[in-house]
């Protein structure tokens, strides 16, 4: 987006402080950085702070903030600190380092979703999840977030709104809910409008940045905005897909991040839930990074939803891999980038739709043929011969759709 520069005077340089609490805070500072880049921002070092206690004013204590003070004197930078923060905490830091803006990862986070949110939607559910995080901690506050000038923490939709009170806010709220609650609604009615088309669909869900809209790209030709980015897709994708003369519609859909905010999973919960309604999930993994943490935190996304969607792991970026070891077992290596192993992934997914159909006989009598016609898109008629009383159909279909038949089911005759 290169015109962002237009009105943001300067890039804003910040300073990562990683408390070190558990392994792999290596890992979540890296992260931090990426998180600041895609924020537009710039990283300006790192400091590891050791935990040994909890502060429970300033979280970090006096001499670790004393040193870090020291490291940044006189330097124009904000500190993120890469955890979550009370905003009393967040007050008491910036004033142990001489007044300079602090904010936390969830701050962070959330401006990088009000600055890539493209539709009204995702705006709408931006401005609900920033409103959420912000309301419960407005106890009289409002200086705490006003006071922040300018840049992270402060954009999107929910800037306006900083100074009002909670009252507003909780209007606002419930207004907002209401609107996405109708939008969830029209979404509901294409989704049975597709049905009732009953193509086949496919999601493509992971971890953020490792590739699902350059899959997508490259098996439709959709053309959306893929780069190197965190959380480049806010904004659900659905495309044609065809395999071997059969249409998929394939979606592309918002990523995930390890410990994401839960006002974000809230708010986003009606989008990940339709991602989710469909016959296949294709998880799709960076093999050149932390691909474990990646699905494991795409599998537990899965279970906070309650999704038992039917899935394929697709390891992407494995151009330059040299050992296939240490991967989950079935994963299928592709790279979306340069256009290999799309044929395997492709097969594969013709596989596991031949796979989810079932063949069923009905009987159908005669005077049900009109409620049985409202079925028939949902089955391939395989033979159809008439009796005295009705016809006998032999259909196949989607495992998932077989309850819909089941009136019909012929009664196979017991023994004797
Ligand atoms: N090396 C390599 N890079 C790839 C491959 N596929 C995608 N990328 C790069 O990975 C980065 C992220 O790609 P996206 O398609 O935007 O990833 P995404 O999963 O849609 O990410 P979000 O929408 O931000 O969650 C881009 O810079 C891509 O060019 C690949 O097969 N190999
Ligand atoms: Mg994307």
């Amino acid at each position: 987006m290169p015109n962002e520069t237009q009105y943001e005077t300067e890039q804003e340089k910040i300073h990562i402080v990683q408390p070190v609490l558990q392994q792999g805070y290596r890992e979540l500072a890296a992260e931090a950085e990426a998180l600041i880049e895609s924020a537009g921002a710039a990283c300006a070092g790192t400091t590891y702070a050791e935990v040994r206690e909890i502060n429970p004013a300033t979280y970090l204590g006096k001499g670790k903030l004393e040193t870090i003070e020291e490291r940044l004197h006189g330097l124009p930078v904000t500190v993120l600190f890469n955890g979550e923060l009370t905003p009393s905490q967040t007050l008491n830091m910036s004033a142990a380092l001489g007044g300079r803006k602090v904010i936390d990862r969830t701050t962070l986070i959330l401006d990088i979703f009000a600055r890539n949110a493209k539709s009204s939607e995702g705006k709408l559910q931006v401005e609900l999840a920033q409103l959420k995080y912000i309301y419960p901690r407005l106890k009289g506050k409002g200086e705490a977030l006003s006071r922040l000038g300018g840049g992270i923490g402060t954009r999107g939709p929910g800037e306006t709104k900083l100074e009002t009170d909670r009252r507003r806010i909780r209007a606002r709220i419930g207004a907002l809910e209401a609107k996405l609650q109708e939008l969830k609604q029209r979404r509901e009615l294409v989704r049975t409008r597709r049905e009732k088309q009953a193509m086949c669909t496919i999601s493509l869900i992971g971890y953020t940045n490792t590739g699902k809209s350059t899959l997508l790209n490259f098996l439709t030709d959709a053309g959306v905005y893929a780069e190197n980015r965190l959380f480049a897709t806010l904004d659900t994708t659905t495309r044609k897909l065809s395999i071997d003369g059969s249409d998929y519609l394939l979606t592309d859909t918002v990523g995930f991040l390890r410990d994401l905010p839960h006002s974000l999973i809230s708010a986003f919960h009606s989008t990940l839930e339709s991602a989710l309604q469909c016959d296949l999930a294709l998880i799709v993994c960076d093999a050149q990074s932390d691909h474990e943490m990646q699905l494991r935190t795409t599998l537990a996304t899965l279970a906070e939803l309650k999704s038992n969607v039917p899935y394929l792991i697709v390891m992407n970026k494995s151009e330059s891999l040299t050992s296939f070891d240490g991967y989950p077992h079935g994963s299928i290596f592709v790279s979306a980038k340069y256009g290999r192993g799309i044929d395997a992934l492709k097969n594969e997914i013709a596989r596991f739709f031949r796979g989810a159909r079932a063949e069923l006989t009905l009987h159908v009598p005669y005077a049900a043929l009109g409620a049985y016609a409202q079925l028939k898109k949902y089955a391939d008629e395989l033979s159809f011969s008439y009796l005295d009383d009705g016809v006998r159909i032999r259909i196949r279909t989607l495992r998932h759709y077989l309850y819909k038949f089941m009136p019909f089911a012929e009664h196979t005759p017991q023994n004797g």
